[in-house]
C-alpha cells in the first residue's frame, strides 16, 4: 500500500496530477477542498460554515478538517493507496495525520511538493476562476492571500516531512505530461 501526500500552494496542479495518479495507480483520493466543496454544495451547517472561511481565503479549522479525512479513512479499509491533495495543511494536521496511519497500521510513504512561483499560480487561478465559479479564484487580492497563507501556515509541513526524510520536490512549471512523468518516477521509488 502506498500513501502519499500531494503538496503545493494554491494552483500549483495538485488536483490536475491527483487526478492523472488516480488513474495510473488506483489511489483513494482524499482532497479537503473537495470534501469541503461537497459539504457546501449540499448546504450542511459545516458546508455553510465553510463556505464563509474559504470565501476570505482563510484555512478552515484543523479539527473540521482532520475529522472529515479520519471518516474517509475509516470508509476505505480496502483501499490500495491514499493520495492526500490539499492536506495536511498545518503541523498540527501533519501530525493528526501520522496518528490516524499508525492507528490503522499504514504509513506516509512520502510527500511529492509542486513547487511554482507566485506570479504563475496568480494567472492560473485567475484563469480557472473564469470557468470554475470559485469565488476564491476570482478575486487576485484573494488568491494573494491565499498563497499568503500557505506561507506562514502551510510551508512548515514541508519541513515536518523533510525532517522524516520524506520529502520530495518537483519543478510545477511546464506541461502537464511532463510533470505527471517526474511525479511517476519518484512514486515507483517509494
Ligand atoms: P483546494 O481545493 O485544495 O484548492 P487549491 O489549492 O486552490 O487547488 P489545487 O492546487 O488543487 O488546484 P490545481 O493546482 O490543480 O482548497 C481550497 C480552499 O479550501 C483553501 O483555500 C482552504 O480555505 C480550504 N481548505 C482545503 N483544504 C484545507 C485544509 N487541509 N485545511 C484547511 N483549509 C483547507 O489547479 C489550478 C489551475 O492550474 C487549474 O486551472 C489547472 O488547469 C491549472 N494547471 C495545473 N497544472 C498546470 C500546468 N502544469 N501548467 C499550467 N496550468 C496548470
Amino acid at each position: 500500500m502506498q500513501n502519499i501526500v500531494l503538496f503545493g500552494p494554491p494552483g500549483a496542479g495538485k488536483g490536475t496530477q491527483s487526478q492523472k495518479l488516480i488513474d495510473k495507480y488506483g489511489f483513494v483520493h482524499l482532497s479537503t477542498g473537495d470534501l469541503l466543496r461537497a459539504e457546501i454544495a449540499v448546504g450542511t451547517e459545516l458546508g455553510l460554515e465553510a463556505k464563509k472561511i474559504m470565501d476570505k481565503g482563510v484555512l478552515v479549522p484543523d479539527e473540521v478538517v482532520i475529522g472529515m479525512i479520519n471518516n474517509k479513512i475509516k470508509a476505505n479499509p480496502e483501499a490500495k493507496g491514499f493520495i492526500f491533495d490539499g492536506f495536511p495543511r498545518t503541523v498540527a494536521q501533519a501530525e493528526a495525520l501520522d496518528n490516524m496511519m499508525s492507528k490503522n497500521s499504514i504509513k506516509i510513504n512520502g510527500m511529492i511538493a509542486l513547487v511554482v512561483n507566485d506570479e504563475e499560480l496568480t494567472k492560473r487561478l485567475l484563469i480557472r476562476g473564469k470557468t470554475s465559479g470559485r469565488a476564491d479564484d476570482q478575486n487576485e487580492v484573494l488568491i494573494r492571500q491565499r498563497v499568503q497563507e500557505y506561507s506562514t501556515k502551510t510551508m512548515p509541513v514541508a519541513h515536518f516531512y523533510t525532517s522524516q526524510d520524506k520529502y520530495n520536490a518537483i519543478d510545477g512549471i511546464g506541461e502537464i505530461e511532463e510533470i505527471f512523468t517526474n511525479i511517476c518516477a519518484v512514486i515507483d521509488k517509494f
